[in-house]
């Protein structure tokens, strides 16, 4: 990794607007700043932390491209932790270019994406899960994504991840202890290792626990509409978003391709799927719309399964109760309006554990209610607690799920009296999945993979 070059790139959005800013990092920003800025009282030197005004100037033809305000940050005081220079010109894309494309003359290399936070991490600025944070913050999309994100990029996240690995580091210690001195060892000597073990796993068990709702307060609710044609799929999508988006008809097989939108539910993005009914596909098309279906319904964290109330079950719509059984399914019963022809314990006794409410999508009655059930299922029980810290990032969740694995492994082996050996090998890898999420022992592949989803300037 080479940090020894100096980095440029235009940091606010392609387009115009007000301000565009251009961002240097690296041990020759300085010389370039002195080489295109002429500050308009003349400053000799220019200090670090202070706002100059003046004009930037072409190194070859001397004319003044534009007037612009400049900042110089000395390292270590800058994001990077290197020599930073910011650079605020007029918001042209055409003024950027240029002055950007000046700065790459004078000795720097356009910046890769998520570069300067990468420089930052490199330069221990901050750790890994606080650059990922960095990200999260831009991309927030409702105000507790953003209190989340903006709690891990303070440290809350790796404060807790550097606690566990102590504990975890304390416990190899008490088991080198026991391979060095083994006339020491009883198995007695090793229960206290197990019971802190213990303790550790549920530590990390807590964490694991806040992802699904974490997950959600990052990415939103998507939840998918099912059922066979006719029951009223279309009619409760645009129910929902309050407006006619998706075509209702009385003819079976009305919709045939997706409609997506987003409403919200509480301050929460909810991701409403509308997809074409499920029969026996007659031809090619429906073949293809019930594979998109399956897919869709794999990857729904909500399934809103859609019966019509006004008929008996029949077996397309047993089937589509099995297929949903394992997933977390708020069974509808539609068109309460009309005469109930299935009833509630019915449902009950076919999806055990299932709750289900009677709506009509057409007038509007229960649809408060379901939006809630929506809204509860997503979250599951955690929303009663309000845990302080949430885990909201895949990798962290994967990272953390091998370290409890691991530990447990390591526990039974204790409980077993396998020699100490073989319990430490397990905590070593334990501790080294632990690494992963602040960034202590992530591969080079990796932290490439995660700064390369940063914007450029970034
Ligand atoms: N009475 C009554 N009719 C409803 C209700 N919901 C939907 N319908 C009617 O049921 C018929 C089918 O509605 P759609 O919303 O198109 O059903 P769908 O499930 O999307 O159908 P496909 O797209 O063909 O799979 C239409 O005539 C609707 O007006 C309801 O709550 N009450
Ligand atoms: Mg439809």
């Amino acid at each position: 990794m080479v940090l020894s070059d100096t980095i440029a790139a235009i940091a606010t959005p392609p387009g115009t607007g007000g301000i565009g800013l251009i961002r240097i990092t690296g041990p020759r920003s300085e010389e370039i700043a002195h080489k295109l800025f002429k500050a308009r009282h003349g400053a000799a030197r220019l200090q670090s932390h202070r706002l100059y005004h003046g004009d930037i100037v072409s190194s070859a033809t001397g004319t003044v491209l534009d007037e612009v305000l400049l900042t110089i940050m000395r390292k270590p005081r800058s994001y990077t932790g290197e020599d930073t220079v910011e650079i605020s010109c007029h918001g042209g894309s055409l003024i950027t270019e240029t002055i950007l494309s000046e700065i790459l003359k004078s000795g720097a290399r356009l910046a890769e994406p998520g570069e300067f936070t990468k420089r930052a991490f490199l330069n221990n600025r901050i750790d890994l899960s606080q650059a990922e944070a960095v990200l999260d913050i831009i991309m927030a999309s409702t105000d507790r994504a953003r209190e989340l994100a903006l709690s891990h990029l303070k440290g809350d996240l790796s404060l807790r991840i550097e606690g566990i690995r102590t504990a975890v580091r304390d416990i190899l210690a008490m088991l080198e202890a026991a391979i060095d001195f083994p006339e020491d060892e009883t198995a007695v000597s090793f229960h206290p290792v197990a019971d802190k073990l213990q303790t550790i796993i549920e530590e990390i068990q807590v964490l694991l626990s806040t992802y699904e709702e974490g997950k959600i307060y990052r990415q939103g609710i998507n939840a998918v509409i099912t059922g066979k044609p006719n029951v009223g799929k279309s009619s409760l999508l645009n129910r929902l978003l309050g407006e006619k988006r998706a075509i209702v008809t009385p003819l079976p097989g009305t919709t045939r391709d997706f409609i997506e939108e987003t409403i919200r539910i509480r301050g929460v993005p909810l991701k409403l799927t509308d997809t074409a009914g499920i029969r026996t596909p007659e031809n090619m098309i429906e073949k293809e719309g019930l594979d998109f279906v399956q897919e869709r319904l794999s990857l729904a964290d909500v399934v809103i399964l859609v019966l019509d109330g006004s008929s008996e079950l029949t077996k397309e719509d047993l089937a589509i109760m099995e297929i949903n059984k394992t997933r977390k399914t708020i069974p509808v019963i539609n068109k309460a309006d009309l005469p109930h022809r299935i009833s509630t314990t019915e449902i009950r006794d076919l999806l055990p554990g299932m709750d289900p409410l009677r709506i009509s999508a057409k007038y509007g009655e229960g649809v408060p209610d379901l939006k809630e059930a929506i809204y509860n299922l997503a979250m599951g029980n955690s929303g009663v607690s309000a845990p302080a810290l949430f885990i909201t990032n895949i990798r962290h969740k994967t990272a953390l799920e091998k370290t409890a694995g691991l530990l447990t492994q390591a526990s039974e082996e204790i409980h077993r009296n396998s020699p100490p050996e073989l319990v430490s090998l397990d905590i070593r890898d334990a501790l080294e999945s632990m690494g992963e999420i602040t960034g202590k022992t992530t591969s080079e592949e990796v932290l490439d993979r995660i700064f390369s989803s940063f914007c450029v300037g970034k």
